[in-house]
């Protein structure tokens, strides 16, 4: 099994440190941590990421789509201005999973659309850190579709 990718975008590097309220206290590095349990416990080998810069995280996802790797995104602000980051999904094949620690639809009209969601396998927003933990549940757990 290829490792799981689990690629954040802009200013999540500041998670933790300003605006818990929005988006819980955890900091990246926890949500790393948790992640390498999950995935030591799935024996399956973790490549987590974050950048600022729109670029890397479309050869980040072009390089989790020639590994045929899943891909666990939250693309931050992102998610709502890059079409790139839609075509790099399209064009790269690979299952991506988008989430927030946000509802985003239950803040600015402007996180409303997400150029990602059309290309996701799914959308898991709203539930802090606990959302990558439910991504990673979706990718590994997956009930078999009902719709
Ligand atoms: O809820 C999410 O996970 C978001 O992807 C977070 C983005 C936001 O632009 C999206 O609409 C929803 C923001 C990333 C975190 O930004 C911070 C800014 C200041 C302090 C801490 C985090």
């Amino acid at each position: 099994m290829p490792a799981v990718h689990v690629i954040n975008g802009p200013n999540l590097n500041l998670l933790g440190a300003r605006e818990p309220s929005v988006y819980g206290a955890a900091t990246l590095d926890d949500i790393k941590a948790r992640m390498a349990e999950l995935c030591a416990a799935r024996g399956v080998d973790l490549v987590f990421r974050q950048s600022n810069h729109e670029g890397d995280l479309v050869d980040w996802i072009q390089e989790a789509g020639r590994a045929g790797a899943p891909v666990i995104l939250n693309a931050g602000a992102y998610t709502h201005t890059s079409i790139a980051l839609h075509d790099a999904i399209k064009g790269a094949g690979a299952t991506v999973i988008e989430v927030h620690l946000s509802n985003v639809h239950a803040r600015e009209s402007f996180r409303h659309h997400s150029f990602i969601s059309p290309v996701a396998r799914g959308v898991i927003a709203g539930f802090g850190a606990a959302s990558y933990v439910l991504a990673f549940a979706a990718l590994f757990d997956e009930e078999p579709r009902k719709i």
